[in-house]
C-alpha cells in the first residue's frame, strides 16, 4: 500500500484518522523526530483540543522550522484541525503562543452570546461563490456535503482577503458567523472540519489529497445548497454483559433492563453490528454506555476496548464511550488507575469522547462544597486538559422531583405543565448516580454549571422519568438546563417517533438529540427519522455512500 507521513507529536486520540486513511487504502507511517520531515512524500499534520497545548508540543519538540521547510519545498502537506489552526498567525485561545504564520489570520473565540460553543456537529465547506460559472470540486469538497466539527475557535471568513493570495477557501456558517472550513493552495491543503469522522465525505477528500487530486469539475450540484450546522441525530447503544456473559445492546424502562416476564437482561443486538447499521442510516454520531461499569473492572480486560476497535474500523462519525471513566481500582493488580488513564484506553481503542456519569456528580459535589476551587485532579479536568473540552461529555441521569412551593427548598426548581401526583406545580431535578440506583441531593443545575466550569465540552441529558417511555422529550428539563449553560446540549430520553425530534429541535433550541429503543427496536430507522425533519424544513445531514 501506499504511504503517508504523520506527525507524531502526541496530538492525542488520532487513531480514528489512522483508521479513516487505512480505509482509503494508503499505510499510515510516523514522524518521530524532525530530521525525519524532510524525508516523507506526503505529510499529514493532525490536531485536537488546545491550540496552546498542540502549538507548544510541536515547538517544544522542534518542529516547527522542519515543517515549514516541508510546506515550502512543494510537497503534499494536510492539516487537520489544529493542524489548520498551526498554519496561522495565532489563536485568541492562547496568545502567547505563536503559529507558523505561513497563513495571515488568526483565530478568535466563536460568540457565545447566540449560540452554543463548541461549535459541534456537521456543517458546511462550502468553495462555490455564487457568481462561479462552473461547479468544480476542490479536494473533493462539495457544496452540498456536509463535515464534522468541532471546535470553539475559528478563523472569521473576510471574502476576498485570502482569495487575494491565491488560496481557495471553503465556508461554513455558524449562526450569524462565517469563518473558514478549509484553504486550499498549491500543494497545501488544511480543514477545520475532521474528514476521518466526515463519513463518506470526508473520505473523498483524504483520498483526493492521497492521490493529488486537486481540483475536479462537478457532474452535477443540487440547485439550493443550505449552508450552516445540521441538526445531529445520534444513536445511543446501552451496553452490557447480559446473564450468559455476552456484550449485548440492552435498554431499559425508566433504567430498568431486565425483561417483566422472565427477569433476563433484554438483549436487542450486538453492539457493533448495531453501530455499524446506525451509521449507515445516518447516524450523525454513536454512543456506546457500559451501564454496569460502576461494577469492579480489571482494567486489561475493559470489556468495551474490543467493541470500539471494531466499530471505529467501520464506523466513520464520533464515538462516545460513557461507563466507568472515572479512578478506578484494578481488582488484578489493586492498582488504582487514574481517570485520564482510563480514558486513554478508550482513546487509543478509537473513541473521539468519553462520557462521565457518576464520578461528574461526585466531583461537582466538592467543588461546591471547596467554595468552587478547582483542583485540577478531576477526571474532567485531567481529560479535558489532556485531549480537549470537546472529547469530555458529562452523561446526566436526573430525576423529576415534585414540590408544593418554589420557595420551599433550595434548589433549582421549575414551574411544569405537568402537575405531580397531589397537583404540585413545581419541581426540580435531583443528580443521580450509578445508573439511577442512588439518588443525590444535588440538582441537575448546579451539576451542569460545575462540569462547565470544570472544562466539560458537552452535556448528554438523560431523564430517568423518561427514559424508554417513547413519550418525546422532557422539554421542560431541556429549556432549564439549555438556560444554565453555553455549551452544546443533547437531549435524551423519551424519543419514541420522529416528531418528538421534530419537537425538542423546535421547542427547544438543544443542539442534538439521541434516540435508543425505538431505533433498537427497528420501529424507526435514523433515515427516517431525518426525511421527516428534512420534510418538515429543518436541516438534516443526508447520508453519502
Ligand atoms: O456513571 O460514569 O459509570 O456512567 C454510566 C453511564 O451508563 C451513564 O451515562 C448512565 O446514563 C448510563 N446508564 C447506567 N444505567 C443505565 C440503565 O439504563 N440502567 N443508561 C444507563 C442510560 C439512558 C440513555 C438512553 C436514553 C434514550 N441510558 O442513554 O439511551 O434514555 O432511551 P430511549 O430513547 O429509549 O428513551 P458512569
Amino acid at each position: 500500500m501506499p504511504k503517508v507521513h504523520l506527525l507524531d507529536y502526541a496530538a492525542g486520540n488520532i487513531r480514528s484518522l489512522v483508521n479513516a486513511i487505512e480505509k482509503v487504502g494508503w499505510d499510515v507511517e510516523w514522524i518521530k523526530s524532525p530530521d525525519e520531515v524532510a524525508n516523507a512524500e506526503k505529510l499529514i499534520l493532525p490536531g485536537v483540543g488546545h491550540f496552546g497545548h498542540c502549538l507548544s508540543q510541536i515547538h517544544n519538540a522542534g518542529y516547527t522550522e522542519s515543517v515549514k521547510a516541508f510546506i515550502e519545498s512543494g510537497k503534499p502537506f494536510m492539516g487537520i484541525c489544529v493542524g489548520l489552526q498551526a498554519l496561522f498567525e495565532g489563536s485568541a485561545e492562547s496568545t502567547t503562543v505563536p503559529g507558523f504564520g505561513v497563513v495571515p489570520g488568526r483565530l478568535e473565540r466563536f460568540d457565545d452570546s447566540e449560540k452554543s460553543v463548541p461549535h459541534i456537529g456537521w456543517n458546511s465547506a462550502n468553495t462555490q461563490s455564487k457568481d462561479d460559472s462552473e461547479a468544480r470540486s476542490v479536494y473533493g469538497l462539495r457544496p452540498d456535503s456536509k463535515y464534522y466539527y468541532v471546535h470553539s475557535y475559528a478563523v472569521p471568513y473576510r471574502a476576498g482577503v485570502l482569495e487575494k493570495d491565491g488560496w481557495t477557501v471553503a465556508t461554513a456558517r455558524y449562526g450569524s458567523q462565517d469563518f473558514i472550513g478549509a484553504i486550499a493552495k498549491d500543494n497545501v491543503l488544511a480543514t477545520q472540519f475532521h474528514p476521518e469522522k466526515s463519513g463518506a465525505a470526508g473520505q473523498r477528500v483524504i483520498r483526493a489529497f492521497l492521490e493529488g487530486r486537486r481540483e475536479e469539475a462537478l457532474q452535477s450540484v443540487p440547485a439550493a445548497v443550505k449552508d450552516g450546522l445540521t441538526r445531529r441525530i445520534i444513536a445511543c447503544l446501552d451496553v452490557r454483559a447480559n446473564d450468559q456473559g455476552d456484550l449485548v445492546v440492552t435498554k431499559g424502562d425508566q433504567y430498568d433492563v431486565r425483561e417483566k416476564s422472565n427477569n433476563t437482561v433484554r438483549n436487542l443486538g450486538k453492539p457493533v453490528q448495531k453501530a455499524q447499521q446506525y451509521y449507515e442510516q445516518g447516524a450523525d454520531e454513536v454512543t456506546f454506555l457500559n451501564i454496569t461499569s460502576f461494577r469492579d473492572t480489571p482494567i486489561k480486560d475493559l470489556p468495551m476496548l474490543e467493541v470500539l476497535r471494531q466499530t471505529s474500523a467501520t464506523v466513520f462519525v464520533p464515538l462516545t464511550i460513557g461507563g466507568g471513566i472515572r479512578d478506578t481500582h484494578d481488582p488484578s493488580t489493586g492498582r488504582t488507575v487514574p481517570a485520564l488513564e482510563v480514558a486513554t484506553l478508550y482513546f487509543k481503542s478509537g473513541a473521539d469522547k468519553v462520557s462521565i456519569g457518576s464520578d461528574a456528580v461526585t466531583a461537582a459535589e466538592q467543588y461546591y462544597a471547596s467554595n468552587k476551587i478547582l483542583t485540577g485532579k478531576t477526571a474532567i479536568e485531567t481529560i479535558s486538559e489532556a485531549y480537549g473540552a470537546q472529547a469530555v461529555v458529562v452523561s446526566v441521569d436526573p430525576k423529576r422531583v415534585y414540590v408544593a412551593s418554589a420557595e420551599s427548598i433550595s434548589h433549582h426548581t421549575i414551574a411544569t405543565a405537568y402537575p405531580g401526583p397531589n397537583g404540585e406545580k413545581h419541581c426540580w431535578y435531583a443528580c443521580t448516580i450509578k445508573g439511577g440506583r442512588e439518588t443525590r441531593d444535588f440538582d441537575v443545575i448546579q451539576l451542569v454549571t460545575a462540569v462547565e466550569a470544570m472544562g466539560a465540552g458537552e452535556i448528554l441529558l438523560n431523564c430517568i422519568d423518561k427514559d424508554g417511555t417513547n413519550s418525546g422529550f422532557d422539554l421542560e428539563l431541556i429549556r432549564s438546563v439549555k438556560g444554565a449553560v453555553k455549551i452544546p446540549v443533547i437531549a435524551s430520553s423519551g424519543a419514541g417517533n420522529a416528531d418528538h425530534f421534530a419537537e425538542v429541535f423546535e421547542q427547544t433550541d438543544v443542539d442534538a438529540a439521541l434516540g435508543a429503543g425505538m431505533f433498537h427496536r427497528g420501529e424507526w430507522t435514523v433515515k427516517q427519522v431525518k426525511e421527516q425533519l428534512q420534510g418538515q424544513g429543518l436541516l438534516v445531514r443526508r447520508f453519502e455512500e
